[in-house]
Parts: structure tokens; sequence; C-alpha cells
């Protein structure tokens, strides 16, 4: 049976609700289904890994949720126009984060479909473009809308995106759950209270570790630890931060604001990463010393290339 290939963002509602949609509609036009994840930073690798389960089964491919950092636009445009050249399959790449024209152009020439726009989130894109008329569709979209712009007036979305970010649940059948329909249900809701006093700890735990720098006067928030950074960031916002940094032991830095005036994209950006004004991040390129300091002794090397990053940005 003729297949098609799901390749999304791993770690949000929004990527896991994108990939919930392709396979409803993977469903409803009788073809089998597979997910992929990956993230941005890391596209290339995964569409290598992709290119090995291709076969001439595959039907078409979809992309969703992932930007194109700019650093290997070059070598994803090389995969893409190799699986073109060599299978007979439909791509499509439906992504909200910020896109250069150049990549644009690049791409859009190689693929079959290529959608960017950012003022939708990425769920909604897919949904668009694959299942316009349908209401569970419909419906997905609006849940990772709720969390990907940060709007959380819906408790599931909230209480997704929190499970989802602990990866309290295998993601291959929460997208099977989500795209039959079924939003919430008692197996995650008993994930979710467990993810709740797991979280307490881990907060807990990074907050012990809280440095305070004033930059420009702004206040900054640097944390170190393996937390998910939305959690921390809302407590600290309330606290009066303008910025939240969160440096992850594998040297990943994550950043949020608590100052709408605030973008973060340059700041990432300088930091070999990307994102949103409100939620973006970036890496410290840690090597494998690094990498240990970090997780046997909390000692966090180049921290100082990330607050050089925000005072050279901040006005
Ligand atoms: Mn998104």
């Amino acid at each position: 049976m003729a297949k098609i290939i799901s390749l999304t963002h791993g770690k949000d509602l929004d990527g896991i609700a994108s990939a919930a949609i392709v396979l409803r509609y993977a469903s409803k036009i009788g073809k089998d289904f597979e997910v992929l994840f990956s993230e941005p930073q890391t596209l290339h690798d995964a569409l290598t890994k992709l290119v090995h389960v291709l076969n001439k089964d595959v039907s078409e491919i979809v992309i969703s949720d992932l930007g194109l950092n700019r650093r290997i636009v070059d070598l994803v445009a090389e995969i893409l126009k190799n699986i073109k050249d060599n299978y007979n399959v439909k791509i499509r790449w439906f992504d909200h984060h910020l896109w250069s024209d150049e990549a644009k152009n690049k791409i859009g020439k190689i693929i079959d479909e290529l959608v960017v726009n950012e003022r939708f989130c990425g769920a909604e894109l897919v949904q668009r473009s694959l299942l316009p008329d349908d209401a569970v569709a419909a419906k997905l979209a609006l849940l990772a809308r709720d969390a990907d712009f940060w709007i959380f007036s819906n408790e599931i979305s909230k209480k997704l995106s929190k499970i989802i970010s602990y990866r309290e649940v295998p993601l291959k059948n929460l997208v099977e759950t989500l795209s039959k329909g079924t939003f919430w249900n008692k197996d995650l809701e008993r994930k979710f209270k467990e993810v709740l006093s797991k979280e307490k700890e881990v907060v807990d735990k990074c907050l012990e570790t809280l440095e305070t720098h004033i930059i420009k006067g702004f206040k900054v928030a640097l944390v170190k630890g393996k937390i998910p950074a939305g959690e921390i960031a809302e407590l600290l916002a309330k606290k009066g931060y303008d910025v939240i940094v969160v440096i992850s032991p594998e040297g990943k830095v994550s950043l949020r604001r608590g100052n709408s005036r605030i973008n973060l994209v340059p700041i990432a950006e300088k930091l070999n990463g990307g994102g949103h004004p409100f939620a973006a991040g970036g890496t410290l390129n840690y090597g494998w010393f690094d990498k240990f300091l970090a997780k046997n002794f909390g000692i966090y090397r180049k921290k100082e290339i990330v607050l050089k990053a925000i005072s050279e940005v901040l006005p």
C-alpha cells in the first residue's frame, strides 16, 4: 500500500498535532503512514534517516513545523533534490518560522509545495492544505495554535504540551490517539499527574542554579539544568525577569521573554539558532568535556557567550 511519511517537529504540540493531521489525511485516502521526528538544527540528519526508509511505496513526504536553519540550507536542498531525482514522491513542507528569501527560493524550486506563513502555526497550515473540511483536524490545529502562540486559553492544550515536553508518552502513540479525535483520556490524565509531581521537583532543583544578571537595565535570569524552558520561564517572568535563559547539560540554550518588547530571534541567531520573538533557542556547541562538566559537576562553561549575545542585541 502506498505510504505517506510525516517528518515533523517532535518537541511540541504543534509538531505532534501536525503529524496527527497528516495521519488523519493518510487514513482518509487509504494510505499507510509513518512518522519521523526532528528538530530544526538536525533536519539534515533526519532527512538522511528518511532516505534510508524510502522505497517506491512512499508516495508523499510531508514536512511540518520545522524551520530551515541558515547553516544547513544547502545540505537540506541537496538531500531533497536527491530524493526528487530518484523517487516518484511528492514533497510538501509547511512551516511558520522565519525563512530567508534565499532559502525559500532554493527549497521551493526543488519540492512540490512550500508553505511558509508566520501568521499561523504549523498544524494550521497542514490542516488548511490537507484537510480543510475536517472538523477533528480543525480542532487539532486550534489546540496547536493555542499552545504554539502561548495563548493557553484551553486546558487541554496546556496539559498536552506539558506531557509532550516531559516525553511522558511515546510520541507515536500520541499522534495516533490525537488523529482519531481523542484529545484527552484517563491514561493521559494519569500521565499528567505524574508529570506535575516530577515537574515540581525539577523546577525547585533548577531554581537553585538561578543567576540574575542586569544587562543594560534588563533583568536576565540564567538557569542551568535539564528542564523544559516554558515551565521555568513562566515562573520567572512573573517574578519580573525580562529575559529567561535556560542552558541544558548538552549546551542547548533556550530563550524566553518576560517582556514583550524584546525580540529573542537576533539573540538566538548569535547562538547559531533561531525561533520566534517570544521563544527561541541556540547552542553553545558543547564538546564532550563541556558536557561532562555540566552533567557531573554542574559546571556550565561558555555561559558568558549568551550574556554577550544578549548585551549586543538589547537596545
Ligand atoms: Mn510550531
